[in-house]
């Protein structure tokens, strides 16, 4: 092996060894001070739109993980040039080594909420991770110059073995302590990051303290769904999602751990009085429920980040009441307990459609990641500007004076939600036996309803589908059609909704910035 190829495996092993040493230590001192993670956390707000925009459209909620694998072979990408640059300057290796660790360390230190104790699994994992670097490259020297010695004399002296068993025994000795010290580093910091699942662990942390909560009944229950609101279509994405089902778009790796008696939110900026509501409080008041469908703006044609549940919470109106909004405001802006905020209209919080401070959805508490204790939900408007989870403040403010989160990195500050349908069934490329077709989906255009979803087969008329009965406008509707006698060979469906403004779906494709991606959902199928 030659020396350059050892002292990249050190570097990677050394690397190896900080993270995954740290993360096992994070896991006595509390995962957020895991450094992977808490590096994944710092560059997601810094990440650009270019790069979001695409990974968000091929990953969706995958998108964590993505982003942690990235960091992960950023730094082990790093460490493997350190550890080639100290093939032949080991000291500046060992110096960029520590530069490069001390800057998890500092993202673990400026992380809000942090104490210094959080920055010991970092400092730990680096002093191993320099003394693995440092030793190994010394070993990776030696190794390889017993080696190249070895070859020299082998060369100078072809015939007459000067080589004796001692000369072998030590090359062979300093080649076997080197592989033992690369090895051992690498697999204990592979365990480490395997063991350690900080993030996992956070998440775990955060549901535990979600458990305890029980919700007081709603004081007005929304309407009963109807029962004609479900479709009889097989593979159909039921009318109600699931908690567990439902898509998470967040900018956090792990969702924060909120104690609900320590939760509250205020209302400041421009009002006639800070009004400042804790769990308790709000837990009192008589809370109501509402079907809505929650709408992801950076949902593909046809994709999955949409949602509906049932919320309880209380009107956001009635707070902001309390608080008395100046006429010249027009915009609240919510921030979250991770710093993420969005601008609403101030009128969408004000309006009949009863902008909720939600606490449950479906029955339950918020799961962690679903906004747990406390989250907004807005009917109409893309989750980015209204859906704040882990909320804690609603700044009563002006549009032309401040700038949410997701507008600041391109996207609109205003977003009602466009009129959009789906098709669910068949599953794009389907091979189906020849006969009746069914067709089914799902299509939304929350605060203005549905009015009708029209299909159509190739390139054939459109023709209207049948609906699902409607819960309330702010929920989508299901839809199914049927088509007959369709001959064998590669056909494609082609959905378009209409709302009860009579805005047609326009088929015109356009990406998800800065207002949601628009265009007809399209799938092709056999019939054999
Ligand atoms: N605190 C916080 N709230 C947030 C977000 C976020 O990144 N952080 N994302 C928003 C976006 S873009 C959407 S689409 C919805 C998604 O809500 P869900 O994850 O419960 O489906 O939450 C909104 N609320
Ligand atoms: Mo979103």
């Amino acid at each position: 092996m030659r020396l350059r190829l050892r002292s990249i495996l050190v570097g990677v092993a050394a690397t190896l060894l900080l993270f995954g040493l740290a993360d096992l230590v994070a896991r006595l001192i509390g995962p957020t001070s895991a450094p992977l993670l808490v590096l994944g956390q710092a560059i997601i707000p810094l990440t650009p739109t270019s790069v979001i925009k695409p990974v968000i459209a091929l990953f969706g909620a995958n998108d964590k993980i993505v982003l942690v694998a990235t960091v992960a072979l950023g730094a082990l990408i790093l460490g493997a040039l350190i550890g080639w640059l100290g093939g032949t300057r080991p000291r500046v290796a060992l110096a960029a080594f520590i530069v490069a660790g001390l800057v998890p360390a500092g993202a673990v230190l400026t992380r809000t909420g942090s104490t210094l104790i959080d920055v010991v699994p970092t400092l730990v994992g680096l002093a191993a991770g320099v003394v693995v670097l440092w030793v190994g490259l010394r070993w990776a020297a030696q190794a390889t110059a017993a080696q190249a010695q070895a070859s020299t004399t082998a060369a100078r002296t072809p015939l007459l073995t000067r080589d004796s068993p001692a000369d072998r025994a030590q090359r062979a000795g300093s080649r076997r302590r080197f592989l033992a010290l690369t090895g051992i580093a690498a697999a204990v910091g592979a365990v480490g990051v395997a063991t350690g699942q900080s993030i996992v662990a956070l998440t775990r942390e955060a549901a535990a303290s979600a458990a305890n909560l029980v919700l007081p009944r709603a004081a007005r229950t929304a309407g009963p769904i109807p029962a004609g609101a479900s479709l009889d279509v097989e593979g159909i994405r039921p009318f109600v999602t699931a908690q567990k089902d439902f898509y998470r778009i967040d900018t956090v790796l792990a969702p924060p751990t909120i104690d609900p008696q320590d939760w509250s939110l205020t209302i400041r900026g421009m009002v006639d009085q800070e009004v400042t509501i804790t769990m308790d409080e709000l837990l009192a008041l008589p809370l109501q429920e509402q079907h809505t469908t929650l709408t992801c703006v950076s949902n593909p044609v046809g994709g999955d980040l949409v949602g509906n549940a049932t919320w309880l919470g209380y009107p956001v109106r009635e707070l902001l009441r309390r608080a008395g909004p100046s006429p010249d405001a027009d915009m609240v802006l919510s921030h979250s307990h991770d710093g993420f905020t969005a601008s609403t209209p101030l009128e969408a919080m004000l309006d009949d459609r009863d902008a909720l401070l939600a606490v449950g959805m479906n029955g339950e508490p918020l799961t962690p990641v679903h906004g747990f204790p406390a989250r907004l939900v807005v009917a109409g408007l893309y989750g980015f500007v209204s859906a704040t989870k882990w909320v804690t403040e609603l700044e009563v403010t002006r549009f032309d004076e401040k700038e949410a989160y997701w507008t600041q990195r391109g996207w609109d500050a205003k977003a009602p939600i466009l009129v959009a349908s789906r098709i669910d069934v068949p599953r794009p490329l389907a091979k189906l036996p020849a006969g009746t077709i069914t067709v089914g989906g799902s299509a939304w255009a929350q605060t203005r309803g549905i009015d009708r979803v029209e299909v159509r087969l190739d390139n054939g008329d459109w023709t209207e589908a049948e609906l699902g009965a409607e819960a309330t406008v702010d929920t989508w509707r299901q839809w199914r059609a049927e088509f007959d006698d369709v001959r064998t060979g590669l056909h494609s469906v082609t959905v378009r909704a209409v709302d009860k403004d009579g805005t047609v779906q326009t088929a015109e494709r356009r990406e998800a910035i800065p207002n949601s991606a628009t265009g007809h959902h399209r799938i092709q199928f056999t019939v054999e």
